[in-house]
């Protein structure tokens, strides 16, 4: 059953994943720990702060850790950086997937703890952004549940990652009224952090393949074999068929199955097999905070 709570950013966040119990052990100890640490997936930026500016917050250390690095475009890496120091927030990109990486984790996380006493640190994010990958790594084992869908993670647990930093691994949450905004939402649905309903499935994806199509059109040559010119001729529906198409991906009357390439396109995007991308730019999320008067 969903779950509500607003420790996150003073408005309404949710798991389907968890059950009242856990949310408000989830509550108690956002309030009562010495460090909070965020997961973001490296390409969406901005998108993927589930955290704001609270009371819950005001006291605490915080910092980002930007998981999935080797999926990022990174040409715009400096300036994520600084947006967040200059809001006082420190920051950490970094591959899950690479071991050495704990090692740098480890060095970037001692600023916040110390030697003397135990810390405790809350793991919070999205669905799927790799929070429970972070605590392993960190861990040097695989303690926590890890897999490429989201929900993976239901309940809550405490790990000790070294003598002196205590983790709790939590579900993802989600600020419902963003799935629902098809500006947002595909990009949700590209990173694999929700589960999109069949009805909004196709707007998603064809967000997606003309996201692709002005920002990196050099992918679908390279993938599809799809030249410019074909670029600027069809519409992103008819981009879309021909993928399907190409792949082999009709129903039993020959018609390319709408749902299936969805899914396969989807995989192939945030699975990295078009190349690294970033789905939002810092000028994209200046323009949109500009819009709509946000503070942070
Ligand atoms: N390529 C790459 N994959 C990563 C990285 N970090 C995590 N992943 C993958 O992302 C997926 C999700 O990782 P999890 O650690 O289960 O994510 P989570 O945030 O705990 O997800 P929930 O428990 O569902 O909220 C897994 O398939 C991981 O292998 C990374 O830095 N690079
Ligand atoms: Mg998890």
């Amino acid at each position: 059953m969903a779950v509500w709570y607003s420790e996150m950013n003073g408005k309404q966040m949710v798991s389907a994943h968890i059950g009242h119990r856990t949310s408000s052990r989830i509550s108690r100890y956002l309030r009562s720990a010495d460090l909070i640490i965020e997961v973001i997936d490296s390409r969406i930026p901005y998108t993927g702060k589930v955290c704001g500016k609270t009371d819950t917050f005001r006291e605490k250390r915080r910092c980002i850790v930007f998981s999935k690095k080797d999926l990022m475009d990174t040409s715009e890496i400096q300036e994520w950086k600084r947006f967040y120091s200059e809001r006082g927030i420190k920051t950490l990109f970094i591959s899950l997937r690479d071991n050495a990486s704990s090692k740098t984790i480890t060095k970037f996380l001692s600023s916040f703890t110390s030697e003397k006493r135990t810390s405790l640190g809350v793991v919070v994010g999205l669905p799927n952004s790799g929070k429970s990958m972070f605590i392993n790594l960190l861990k040097k084992r695989h303690s926590a549940p890890v897999g490429n869908k989201p929900g993976i993670t239901k309940g809550v647990q405490w790990l000790r990652v070294s003598k002196s930093l205590f983790l709790l691994d939590t579900p993802g949450v989600i600020q419902p009224t963003k799935v629902d905004e098809p500006e947002i939402g595909f990009k949700l649905f590209t990173i694999n952090a929700i589960e999109v309903r069949e009805d909004v499935l196709q707007d998603y994806t064809l967000k997606l393949v003309g996201f692709i199509k002005e920002r990196y059109p050099e992918m679908l040559y390279k993938r599809y074999n799809i030249s410019g010119e074909t670029l600027k001729e069809q519409s992103d529906l008819e981009l879309l068929k021909e993928i399907g198409r190409q792949r082999g991906l009709l129903g039993k009357d020959g018609i390319v199955n709408l749902h299936n390439t969805a899914m396969f396109f989807r995989d192939e995007v945030g699975n990295g097999r078009l190349g690294k991308i970033v789905l939002e730019n810092i000028s994209d999320i200046m323009r949109m905070k500009e819009r709509r008067d946000e503070s942070f």
